[in-house]
């Protein structure tokens, strides 16, 4: 049987667009997603190009070797068998598949630290580029993404990296074009606090974001995407290789479908599409 929302989630959910999980992972495995993170800025990886914007390029390592330094690292899925793992980690992806239904693709994976810097004066939007943030679902349809954001600092306080939510933008026409352009410090913005170790999940069309940070320390993230199959994945062009290390349920999330691609592919389910999402094959194998 897979988790389901309690009454009080799902009322956050409809109302506010976002909720939060506390202690998902317990202080080793924080530790220990935050040590992958380090070891990451020094490896080969998809890191922001500067413009366009929302694109990144192939790097060698991350410019400033610092952990306490900035890094934003997409496509992390193949840094560490604890990032395969955390693909359907069931206390938070069996509330991702009440919350979207079985019809999902893992869309990008991401890893970011948000230095403590006077520079960084934080920033509010949506997911998902120019055309997703021009579509907003109704309350009674199901999200067509949705993220999961790991923390792996504690973030007390204001201006302290917290991830800043507007409750209820989701579905609500949003002055995305104010002048003043909206930040984390105008008015409705709610700045979150949390643990090392807590999740929060939200709608694509939740306007969001980092607030500054002025805490003296750095803030380390990890994000998981979930979109419906009908869309697409937007950390590969084509199915990740990192299916070879997979659990079956993990490579269809991951768009292996079981075959070579047929047109209705994706936006018409595999037959047992159900089935291989609701089955964690770590547990029955
Ligand atoms: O808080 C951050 O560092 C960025 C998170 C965010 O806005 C996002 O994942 O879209």
């Amino acid at each position: 049987m897979m988790r389901t929302l309690t009454a009080k989630q799902r009322e956050q959910w409809d109302i506010d667009g976002y909720f939060i999980l506390e202690q998902v992972f317990d202080p080793k495995e924080v530790a220990h997603f935050s040590t992958q993170l380090d070891v990451m800025r020094t490896k080969p990886g998809w890191d922001p190009m500067g413009t366009p914007r929302g694109h990144y390029g192939w790097v060698e390592q991350t410019l400033d070797q610092d952990p306490e330094s900035f890094m934003d690292r997409r496509d992390v899925l193949s840094y560490d068998q604890a990032f395969l793992d955390l693909i359907d980690r069931p206390e938070v992806f069996d509330l991702i598949v009440d919350i979207m239904g079985p019809h999902i693709l893992l869309s990008m994976t991401q890893a970011i630290v948000r230095a403590s810097t006077p520079d960084f004066p934080g920033y509010t939007h949506t997911d998902g580029g120019e055309a997703l943030r021009r579509i907003r679902v109704t309350e009674t349809s199901l999200p067509l993404a949705i993220k999961a954001m790991y923390l792996l600092s504690d973030v007390n306080g204001t201006d302290s990296a917290n991830f800043t939510v507007f409750p209820g933008s989701h579905i609500r026409p949003f002055p995305e074009n104010a002048d003043p352009i909206i930040t984390p410090h105008t008015p409705g913005a709610v700045p979150l606090n949390g643990k090392a170790g807590d999740c929060i999940l939200f709608s694509h069309s939740l306007w969001h974001g980092p607030s500054p940070n002025n805490s003296g320390r750095a803030r380390k993230t990890l994000l998981y995407n979930y979109c419906q199959l009908f869309m697409r994945a937007y950390d590969f062009g084509k199915i990740s290789n990192v299916v070879e290390r997979c659990t079956p349920r993990q490579r269809r999330l991951l768009g292996d479908l079981g075959h070579n691609f047929r047109p209705g592919d994706y936006f018409y389910a595999p037959v047992d599409q159900v089935e291989a999402i609701q089955r964690d094959s770590s547990l029955s194998e």
